[in-house]
């Protein structure tokens, strides 16, 4: 797994409950949200990484749910091209952000829609699910940056399956150590064949959605099976308030977009290098 030193968040705005959503789990609460948005980023911050905070933003409702609007590595970002309409809006400020950072962007382009949460990267691979959100056209241009960058993608369908997925990611997690979290209907799916699979129990599904941040497995709260069956596999395990944002459909992973060490990216970068004089050599 990369060494994650920084992170773009954004905290949710006024406008949150006007957000996009299927849960049925009610209107949430703006001020807890904001609580539970701040012990995140505490989260982030104890485990060593420097915050990039974006302002809030009214005028888009989903803008909390940072990584949708891009795809970062080590060797530089893919700013996405949300596949709902509402929030096209949103990855103007985060790709600004990035590129402060000293990030190099490439862009989806129309007809292409890619959300951030459709693109899962565990150990060297980059899945990418096709979903509601994220079309052929939308995969197949992310697949080209990333083999610009280095990597290789795969993709992953995940349409009509019951109950559905908003994002691959809310079923499927990285862990690191070739072990992906994963719901039960993706256990046995082709793609993810060389990795060893912890089934998260049909009871505790939104687990799924988990995020390893160097030594520690962030997890949402009230999934006791999961977080002690993490424990057993040796994993430190920290779990946090997510009520409010799984209302909106939202997840842990979502909320932030983490950026590997200064070391990796030049690690990838020599990699690069590397490959681009091996073809030319061919
Ligand atoms: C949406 O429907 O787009 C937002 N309400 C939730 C997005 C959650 N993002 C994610 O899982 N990566």
């Amino acid at each position: 797994m990369p060494r994650f030193t920084r992170a773009v968040v954004r905290p949710p705005s006024a406008t949150f409950a006007a957000g996009l959503t299927t849960a049925e789990l009610g209107a949430p609460d703006l001020g807890l949200a904001l609580a539970q948005h701040e012990a995140y980023c505490r989260a982030l911050a104890g485990l060593g990484l420097e915050l990039v905070p974006l302002p809030p933003d009214p005028a888009f409702p989903d803008s909390t749910f940072v990584e949708d609007t891009a795809v970062v590595t080590a060797a530089g970002a893919v700013i996405t091209r949300p596949g709902a309409p509402s929030r096209r809006g949103e990855t103007a400020a985060v790709a600004e952000a990035l590129e402060r950072l000293g990030v190099e962007t490439r862009e989806i382009v129309e007809p292409g829609t890619v959300d951030g949460g459709d693109v899962c990267q565990v150990d060297g691979e980059v899945l990418i699910g096709i979903s509601e959100r994220t079309n052929l056209a939308g995969a197949a241009q992310l697949a080209t940056h990333l083999a610009g960058l280095g990597l290789v993608g795969t993709m992953v369908g995940i349409r009509g399956l019951t109950p559905p997925l908003l994002h691959l990611k809310s079923g499927l997690s990285a862990l690191g150590d070739g072990r992906v979290a994963v719901v039960p209907e993706l256990a046995g799916h082709p793609a993810l064949g060389r990795f060893e699979a912890v089934v998260v129990d049909e009871r505790e599904r939104s687990a799924a959605n988990c995020v390893r941040v160097n030594d520690v497995v962030l997890v949402a709260a009230g999934f006791p099976r999961f977080a002690a069956r993490l424990d057993r596999l040796g994993y430190s395990v920290e779990a946090l308030e997510t009520s409010e944002f799984r209302k909106m459909d939202g997840g842990l992973s979502c909320l932030s977009l983490r950026l590997p060490s200064v070391e990796d990216r030049a690690r990838q970068r020599e990699f690069r290098r590397d490959i681009k004089s091996k073809r030319s050599d061919a």
